[in-house]
Protein backbone atom coordinates (compact mmCIF):
# COMPACT_ATOMS: atom_id res chain seq x y z
CA UNK A 1 0.00 0.00 0.00
CA UNK A 2 1.42 3.50 -1.16
CA UNK A 3 0.41 6.12 1.73
CA UNK A 4 0.87 9.66 0.03
CA UNK A 5 1.37 12.40 2.93
CA UNK A 6 0.17 15.85 1.88
CA UNK A 7 1.14 17.70 4.31
CA UNK A 8 4.51 20.46 4.41
CA UNK A 9 3.69 22.05 7.80
CA UNK A 10 6.89 20.97 9.15
CA UNK A 11 8.92 22.65 6.17
CA UNK A 12 10.19 26.15 5.41
CA UNK A 13 9.46 26.65 2.04
CA UNK A 14 5.70 26.02 0.26
CA UNK A 15 5.20 23.13 -1.94
CA UNK A 16 6.30 19.94 -0.49
CA UNK A 17 2.67 18.57 0.09
CA UNK A 18 2.34 18.24 -3.57
CA UNK A 19 5.42 16.20 -3.39
CA UNK A 20 3.75 13.21 -3.44
CA UNK A 21 1.78 13.84 -6.33
CA UNK A 22 4.70 14.68 -8.48
CA UNK A 23 5.85 11.43 -7.91
CA UNK A 24 2.50 9.82 -8.44
CA UNK A 25 2.42 11.87 -12.16
CA UNK A 26 6.05 10.71 -12.72
CA UNK A 27 5.20 7.03 -11.94
CA UNK A 28 1.90 7.39 -14.68
CA UNK A 29 3.93 9.24 -17.33
CA UNK A 30 6.51 6.42 -17.55
CA UNK A 31 3.73 3.47 -16.78
CA UNK A 32 5.75 2.44 -13.71
CA UNK A 33 4.22 -0.41 -12.17
CA UNK A 34 4.64 1.13 -8.84
CA UNK A 35 1.56 3.40 -9.85
CA UNK A 36 -0.39 0.99 -11.52
CA UNK A 37 -0.21 -2.06 -9.53
CA UNK A 38 -0.27 -0.55 -5.49
CA UNK A 39 -3.33 0.92 -3.78
CA UNK A 40 -2.97 4.50 -2.58
CA UNK A 41 -4.06 6.36 0.15
CA UNK A 42 -3.87 10.18 0.22
CA UNK A 43 -3.99 11.67 3.56
CA UNK A 44 -4.34 15.47 3.58
CA UNK A 45 -4.84 17.18 6.44
CA UNK A 46 -8.09 18.47 7.57
CA UNK A 47 -6.94 22.65 6.98
CA UNK A 48 -5.24 22.03 3.78
CA UNK A 49 -2.46 24.77 3.30
CA UNK A 50 -4.30 27.68 5.50
CA UNK A 51 -1.95 27.28 8.24
CA UNK A 52 1.20 27.68 6.38
CA UNK A 53 0.12 31.43 5.46
CA UNK A 54 -0.56 32.26 9.38
CA UNK A 55 2.12 33.79 11.60
CA UNK A 56 3.60 31.00 13.16
CA UNK A 57 2.31 31.05 17.29
CA UNK A 58 5.35 28.94 18.51
CA UNK A 59 8.59 30.30 16.47
CA UNK A 60 10.28 27.48 17.87
CA UNK A 61 8.22 24.72 17.21
CA UNK A 62 6.55 26.39 13.65
CA UNK A 63 2.40 24.66 13.58
CA UNK A 64 3.65 22.49 16.16
CA UNK A 65 -0.08 22.04 16.90
CA UNK A 66 -1.51 21.15 13.79
CA UNK A 67 1.23 18.92 13.31
CA UNK A 68 0.72 17.30 16.52
CA UNK A 69 -2.68 16.14 14.90
CA UNK A 70 -1.29 15.21 11.26
CA UNK A 71 1.34 12.69 13.11
CA UNK A 72 -1.64 11.33 15.34
CA UNK A 73 -3.60 10.51 12.58
CA UNK A 74 -0.78 9.53 9.79
CA UNK A 75 0.35 7.09 12.63
CA UNK A 76 -3.22 5.52 12.53
CA UNK A 77 -3.30 4.87 9.08
CA UNK A 78 0.50 3.20 8.82
CA UNK A 79 -0.41 1.12 12.05
CA UNK A 80 -3.82 -0.11 10.42
CA UNK A 81 -1.94 -0.94 7.45
CA UNK A 82 0.49 -2.65 8.69
CA UNK A 83 -2.04 -4.80 11.22
CA UNK A 84 -4.15 -5.67 8.27
CA UNK A 85 -0.79 -7.31 6.92
CA UNK A 86 -0.24 -4.74 4.02
CA UNK A 87 3.44 -3.24 3.88
CA UNK A 88 3.85 0.28 3.97
CA UNK A 89 5.75 2.39 1.33
CA UNK A 90 4.51 6.04 2.87
CA UNK A 91 5.47 9.37 0.32
CA UNK A 92 5.63 12.21 2.43
CA UNK A 93 5.42 15.95 1.77
CA UNK A 94 7.85 17.09 4.47
CA UNK A 95 10.52 14.87 6.32
CA UNK A 96 8.92 15.87 9.90
CA UNK A 97 5.96 13.31 8.63
CA UNK A 98 8.50 10.40 9.30
CA UNK A 99 7.18 11.32 12.96
CA UNK A 100 3.40 9.68 11.98
CA UNK A 101 5.74 6.85 10.23
CA UNK A 102 7.27 5.54 12.68
CA UNK A 103 5.13 6.04 15.70
CA UNK A 104 2.36 4.11 13.89
CA UNK A 105 5.15 0.90 13.01
CA UNK A 106 5.65 1.08 16.80
CA UNK A 107 2.26 0.94 17.60
CA UNK A 108 1.53 -2.30 15.11
CA UNK A 109 4.82 -3.88 17.04
CA UNK A 110 4.42 -2.90 20.86
CA UNK A 111 7.95 -3.73 22.31
CA UNK A 112 9.91 -4.85 19.82
CA UNK A 113 13.21 -3.13 18.97
CA UNK A 114 13.27 -0.93 15.97
CA UNK A 115 16.29 -0.04 14.21
CA UNK A 116 15.89 3.40 11.58
CA UNK A 117 18.04 4.12 9.21
CA UNK A 118 17.99 7.67 8.25
CA UNK A 119 19.24 8.35 4.41
CA UNK A 120 19.58 12.26 4.89
CA UNK A 121 21.58 14.81 3.64
CA UNK A 122 20.79 16.77 7.43
CA UNK A 123 20.80 14.76 10.81
CA UNK A 124 17.01 16.03 11.42
CA UNK A 125 18.40 15.77 15.26
CA UNK A 126 17.01 19.15 16.39
CA UNK A 127 14.33 20.16 19.15
CA UNK A 128 12.40 22.86 19.98
CA UNK A 129 15.31 23.85 22.07
CA UNK A 130 17.83 23.58 19.94
CA UNK A 131 16.50 24.53 16.33
CA UNK A 132 17.60 27.46 14.63
CA UNK A 133 14.69 27.52 12.04
CA UNK A 134 11.85 26.09 13.87
CA UNK A 135 10.68 24.06 11.22
CA UNK A 136 9.85 20.91 12.41
CA UNK A 137 11.13 18.33 9.43
CA UNK A 138 14.35 19.20 11.23
CA UNK A 139 13.07 17.20 14.57
CA UNK A 140 12.04 13.52 13.65
CA UNK A 141 15.08 11.96 14.53
CA UNK A 142 14.99 13.86 18.29
CA UNK A 143 11.48 12.57 18.11
CA UNK A 144 11.99 9.33 17.40
CA UNK A 145 15.04 9.21 20.15
CA UNK A 146 12.48 11.69 22.78
CA UNK A 147 15.47 13.77 23.15
CA UNK A 148 14.69 16.76 24.31
CA UNK A 149 18.58 18.45 23.47
CA UNK A 150 18.21 21.17 26.68
CA UNK A 151 21.74 20.61 27.20
CA UNK A 152 22.70 21.86 24.12
CA UNK A 153 20.11 23.77 23.13
CA UNK A 154 19.55 27.57 24.23
CA UNK A 155 16.19 28.07 23.00
CA UNK A 156 13.30 28.97 25.78
CA UNK A 157 9.95 27.47 23.65
CA UNK A 158 7.91 27.55 26.84
CA UNK A 159 5.98 25.10 28.89
CA UNK A 160 3.23 24.56 26.39
CA UNK A 161 5.43 23.57 23.51
CA UNK A 162 7.39 21.21 26.29
CA UNK A 163 4.36 19.34 26.60
CA UNK A 164 2.93 18.98 23.04
CA UNK A 165 6.57 18.09 22.19
CA UNK A 166 6.37 15.28 24.71
CA UNK A 167 2.82 14.43 23.85
CA UNK A 168 4.55 14.43 20.14
CA UNK A 169 7.10 11.74 21.14
CA UNK A 170 4.51 9.54 23.08
CA UNK A 171 2.54 8.75 19.64
CA UNK A 172 1.91 5.44 19.07
CA UNK A 173 2.38 4.74 22.72
CA UNK A 174 6.48 3.96 22.77
CA UNK A 175 8.46 6.79 23.90
CA UNK A 176 11.73 6.47 22.67
CA UNK A 177 11.10 4.19 20.00
CA UNK A 178 14.27 4.03 19.11
CA UNK A 179 17.85 3.70 20.89
CA UNK A 180 20.75 5.67 19.44
CA UNK A 181 22.47 2.66 19.05
CA UNK A 182 19.98 1.39 16.85
CA UNK A 183 20.17 4.78 14.66
CA UNK A 184 22.15 4.98 11.21
CA UNK A 185 22.54 7.78 9.38
CA UNK A 186 23.86 7.68 5.92
CA UNK A 187 24.46 10.74 3.67
CA UNK A 188 24.37 13.07 6.57
CA UNK A 189 26.50 16.06 5.72
CA UNK A 190 25.20 19.51 6.69
CA UNK A 191 24.30 19.60 10.57
CA UNK A 192 24.49 22.03 13.49
CA UNK A 193 26.87 21.90 16.46
CA UNK A 194 24.38 21.32 18.70
CA UNK A 195 23.48 18.28 16.18
CA UNK A 196 26.87 17.12 16.34
CA UNK A 197 27.27 17.02 19.74
CA UNK A 198 24.58 14.70 20.44
CA UNK A 199 25.73 12.90 17.27
CA UNK A 200 29.03 12.49 19.41
CA UNK A 201 27.61 12.20 22.68
CA UNK A 202 25.55 8.92 22.12
CA UNK A 203 28.25 7.66 19.66
CA UNK A 204 25.94 7.56 16.35
CA UNK A 205 26.62 5.31 13.80
CA UNK A 206 26.88 7.72 11.00
CA UNK A 207 28.18 6.88 7.27
CA UNK A 208 29.77 9.95 5.36
CA UNK A 209 29.55 10.28 1.12
CA UNK A 210 33.30 9.74 1.01
CA UNK A 211 33.30 6.06 3.22
CA UNK A 212 30.21 5.05 0.97
CA UNK A 213 31.99 5.53 -1.93
CA UNK A 214 35.06 4.26 -0.45
CA UNK A 215 33.39 0.77 1.04
CA UNK A 216 30.90 1.01 -1.54
CA UNK A 217 27.42 0.09 -1.69
CA UNK A 218 27.16 -3.62 -1.13
CA UNK A 219 28.95 -3.69 2.17
CA UNK A 220 27.62 -0.65 3.30
CA UNK A 221 23.96 -1.85 3.22
CA UNK A 222 25.67 -4.99 4.94
CA UNK A 223 27.53 -3.47 7.41
CA UNK A 224 24.00 -1.44 8.17
CA UNK A 225 22.51 -4.57 8.55
CA UNK A 226 25.03 -6.01 10.45
CA UNK A 227 24.60 -3.30 13.21
CA UNK A 228 21.39 -3.52 13.29
CA UNK A 229 21.44 -7.17 13.90
CA UNK A 230 19.68 -7.09 17.38
CA UNK A 231 16.36 -5.02 16.34
CA UNK A 232 13.46 -7.05 15.73
CA UNK A 233 12.40 -4.32 12.93
CA UNK A 234 13.75 -2.14 10.52
CA UNK A 235 11.86 1.55 9.51
CA UNK A 236 13.91 3.46 6.94
CA UNK A 237 13.66 7.28 6.04
CA UNK A 238 14.73 8.12 2.61
CA UNK A 239 15.12 11.65 1.89
CA UNK A 240 15.73 12.74 -1.63
CA UNK A 241 18.14 15.32 -0.58
CA UNK A 242 20.65 12.88 0.51
CA UNK A 243 21.04 12.34 -3.51
CA UNK A 244 23.31 15.46 -4.90
CA UNK A 245 21.96 18.91 -5.60
CA UNK A 246 22.46 18.37 -8.97
CA UNK A 247 20.38 15.54 -9.37
CA UNK A 248 17.68 16.76 -7.25
CA UNK A 249 16.95 20.11 -7.44
CA UNK A 250 13.31 19.91 -6.35
CA UNK A 251 13.70 20.06 -2.25
CA UNK A 252 13.59 22.27 0.22
CA UNK A 253 17.14 21.99 1.73
CA UNK A 254 19.49 20.95 -1.32
CA UNK A 255 22.82 20.08 -0.72
CA UNK A 256 26.10 19.62 -3.15
CA UNK A 257 28.10 15.97 -3.28
CA UNK A 258 25.85 13.86 -2.25
CA UNK A 259 24.60 9.92 -3.48
CA UNK A 260 24.76 8.74 -6.78
CA UNK A 261 21.43 7.87 -7.65
CA UNK A 262 23.03 4.39 -8.22
CA UNK A 263 24.40 4.39 -4.97
CA UNK A 264 21.06 5.20 -3.84
CA UNK A 265 19.06 2.13 -5.77
CA UNK A 266 21.80 -0.28 -4.78
CA UNK A 267 21.63 1.09 -0.93
CA UNK A 268 17.64 0.76 -0.87
CA UNK A 269 17.08 -2.64 -2.92
CA UNK A 270 19.28 -4.45 -0.26
CA UNK A 271 17.61 -2.90 2.61
CA UNK A 272 14.41 -3.92 0.86
CA UNK A 273 15.42 -7.67 0.68
CA UNK A 274 15.84 -7.13 4.65
CA UNK A 275 12.74 -9.20 6.54
CA UNK A 276 12.91 -6.90 9.25
CA UNK A 277 11.59 -3.55 7.07
CA UNK A 278 8.63 -2.74 8.24
CA UNK A 279 7.96 0.37 6.23
CA UNK A 280 9.95 2.09 3.81
CA UNK A 281 9.43 6.35 3.35
CA UNK A 282 10.18 8.80 1.00
CA UNK A 283 10.53 12.35 1.63
CA UNK A 284 11.11 16.08 0.76
CA UNK A 285 10.32 15.83 -3.33
CA UNK A 286 8.94 19.79 -4.09
CA UNK A 287 7.55 20.50 -7.35
CA UNK A 288 7.88 23.81 -6.73
CA UNK A 289 11.40 23.90 -6.84
CA UNK A 290 11.87 21.36 -9.32
CA UNK A 291 13.09 21.43 -12.97
CA UNK A 292 10.66 20.10 -15.46
CA UNK A 293 9.68 17.69 -12.35
CA UNK A 294 12.97 15.75 -13.07
CA UNK A 295 13.50 15.25 -8.85
CA UNK A 296 9.64 13.47 -8.61
CA UNK A 297 10.90 11.48 -11.78
CA UNK A 298 14.28 10.10 -9.92
CA UNK A 299 12.42 9.27 -6.87
CA UNK A 300 9.64 7.15 -9.17
CA UNK A 301 12.36 5.67 -10.84
CA UNK A 302 14.04 4.54 -7.58
CA UNK A 303 10.51 2.81 -6.16
CA UNK A 304 10.22 1.21 -9.36
CA UNK A 305 13.63 -0.12 -8.81
CA UNK A 306 12.64 -1.54 -5.75
CA UNK A 307 9.47 -2.85 -7.15
CA UNK A 308 10.90 -4.90 -10.05
CA UNK A 309 13.37 -6.51 -7.27
MN1 LIG B 1 15.36 15.18 6.32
Amino acid sequence: MVIEVASEYGAGTRGASLGPEAVRWAALNNNYRYYREYPRYIYRPDEGPDPMFRRAKFPNARRIHELQTVFEEVALVVSDTINAGVFPIIITGDHSNAIGGFSGVSAAYPGKRMGLVWIDAHADLHTPFSTPSGNMHGMPVAAALAFDNKSFGSNAPGDGVEAMWNTICNIGGQSPKVMPRDLVYVGVRSTEKEEDKLIEQFRIRKYEIAQVDEMGTVNLAHQILSYLKDCDIIYVSFDIDSLDSRIVPGTGTPVDDGLSYTQAATLLKLLWKSEKLAALEFTEVNPLLDHKNQTAEVAAWLLEELLDE
